[in-house]
Parts: structure tokens; C-alpha cells; sequence
């Protein structure tokens, strides 16, 4: 007996500042609007909920389906120390430290007057924010440290990984060491990446490039998956 395959969505992904002024289902880019075969359009926001939805659609492979439940709970608890706390740091770098460099990238389709304005809006939001989440009240020494101890331990994770790879030279290593990437991995890569091509984060990008096989590590996802993009690397 034949099968059909179910028809694909069509998604569209935003992830644009001023995308956010659509407002998104929870308040936040990225999300992404699908639109299935009988015309009905869905948004579907934070990108947790957005892997998770399109796993079930069958869109995209659980490629977590086989990973061992210790090696599940380590995957999830690097991803959570990324998520829900280096970002806080990011955040605070981005938008307390380097506030002008950032607001002119992330708001630069604006007029001046309403980047001043708009951006003004993001500024309180974002500090009281980091204040309720508590980064707020961190001097800036002890933000440091808390970023270095994390891209060490990344880097103290992707050495080991790395060693364990080294008959396959050239080809990506991923961060739980196995032979294929988990759900982790696409949250190391996308905060190795977003450190490096952000103008508005100086000092992560130092402490970033200053770990050569993290650089190597996301070096080799680039080329093995998005040899299309500009490498930052
Ligand atoms: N955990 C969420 C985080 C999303 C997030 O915090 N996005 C930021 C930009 S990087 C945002 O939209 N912030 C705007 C706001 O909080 O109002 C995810 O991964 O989707």
C-alpha cells in the first residue's frame, strides 16, 4: 500500500526586533507562523516550543529520540545554563554596556527619532527585567567571572568531545561527546555564533575567541550545515 506524506507547512520565521511589535504568542522572537495545507495559519512561539511542535508535525527529526535519559537530563541542563542564565549576561553586555552599538543594529529600519523613542521603551524594559531575574545586581567583575566559568566549562566539554573525535578530521564534534548532535548542540552553536557576529558584545567575543576549539567546534557545523552563510569564524 502506498503512503502519501503529510503535506509540509509553510513557515515563515521571525526573528527581527521590530517583528516583535506583531506580537508574537509569547511576546518574544523568534517565532514562527505556519500555515498548513488547508489554509489555517498558526503562530507558534519560543524556540523550545517551536522544536518541539515541528518534531511532532514531522517537519523536522527528533534527534534527541535516542540519546540515553542521563544524557537527556546533561543535554537539557546545558541548554538550560545557556538559556536562563549566559543570556541574562548578553543580555546585560547588549543592552547596558553597549547600548548605542545595539540599538542602531537591532532598530536600524527606524527614523532616528523613533529609534530614540522605541529604543528608550527597550532600555527600561530590559533593565527591569535583568533586575527582577536578578543579573541586574551583579557588579560587572562578577558578571564576568559568571560568563567566563560557563564558556569554560563549554570549552572544557567540547575538548573532551574533541579528543574522543579525532579520527574524524574535519567533521563536527558535538558537545555530550557522542557520535551525532542532540538538541544541546543547536544552542551551544547559536550562542557561540550570536557572541561572535554581535558588534554590541566585546568583551564575550574575547573571552569566546580566546577558546580555540570552540571556535573550531561551531568553525565545523558552519561548514558541514550552512556552508551558504557568512562564516564569522
Ligand atoms: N527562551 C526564548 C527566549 C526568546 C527571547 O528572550 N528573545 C528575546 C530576543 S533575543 C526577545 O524577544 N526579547 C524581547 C522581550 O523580552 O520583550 C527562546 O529561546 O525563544
Amino acid at each position: 500500500m502506498s503512503q502519501t506524506k503529510p503535506q509540509q507547512p509553510q513557515i515563515t520565521l521571525y526573528r527581527g526586533w521590530l517583528d516583535r511589535g506583531k506580537r508574537p504568542p509569547k511576546g518574544k522572537i523568534p517565532y514562527l507562523e505556519l500555515q498548513t495545507e488547508g489554509g489555517e495559519v498558526e503562530q507558534i512561539g519560543d524556540s523550545t516550543l517551536i522544536v518541539k511542535d515541528l518534531i511532532e508535525r514531522g517537519v523536522i527529526p527528533n534527534i534527541n529520540a535516542e540519546v540515553s535519559p542521563v544524557l537527556q537530563a546533561q543535554d537539557l541542563a546545558i541548554r538550560a545554563l545557556l538559556e536562563e542564565k549566559l543570556y541574562f549576561y548578553h543580555t546585560w553586555e547588549r543592552w547596558t554596556q553597549n547600548y548605542y552599538t545595539m540599538r542602531e543594529h537591532v532598530l536600524q529600519a527606524l527614523s532616528y527619532p523613533m529609534r530614540v523613542f522605541i529604543g528608550l521603551i527597550i532600555y527600561r524594559k530590559t533593565t527591569a527585567t535583568l533586575n527582577g531575574q536578578g543579573t541586574g545586581h551583579y557588579s560587572g567583575e562578577e558578571i564576568a567571572s559568571f560568563r567566563k566559568e560557563i564558556w569554560e566549562s563549554i570549552n572544557a566539554l567540547l575538548t573532551e568531545s574533541k579528543s574522543k573525535a579525532s579520527r574524524d578530521e574535519g567533521k563536527p564534534f558535538w558537545v555530550l561527546g557522542g557520535e551525532r548532535p542532540t538538541e544541546a548542540d543547536t544552542t551551544v552553536f547559536g550562542f557561540v555564533v550570536s557572541v561572535l557576529i554581535c558588534a554590541a558584545a566585546p568583551d564575550s567575543q574575547e573571552v569566546v575567541r580566546g577558546f580555540p576549539v570552540v571556535l573550531e567546534y561551531a568553525s565545523r557545523i558552519h561548514d558541514e550545515y550552512f556552508p551558504d552563510y557568512e562564516k564569522c569564524l
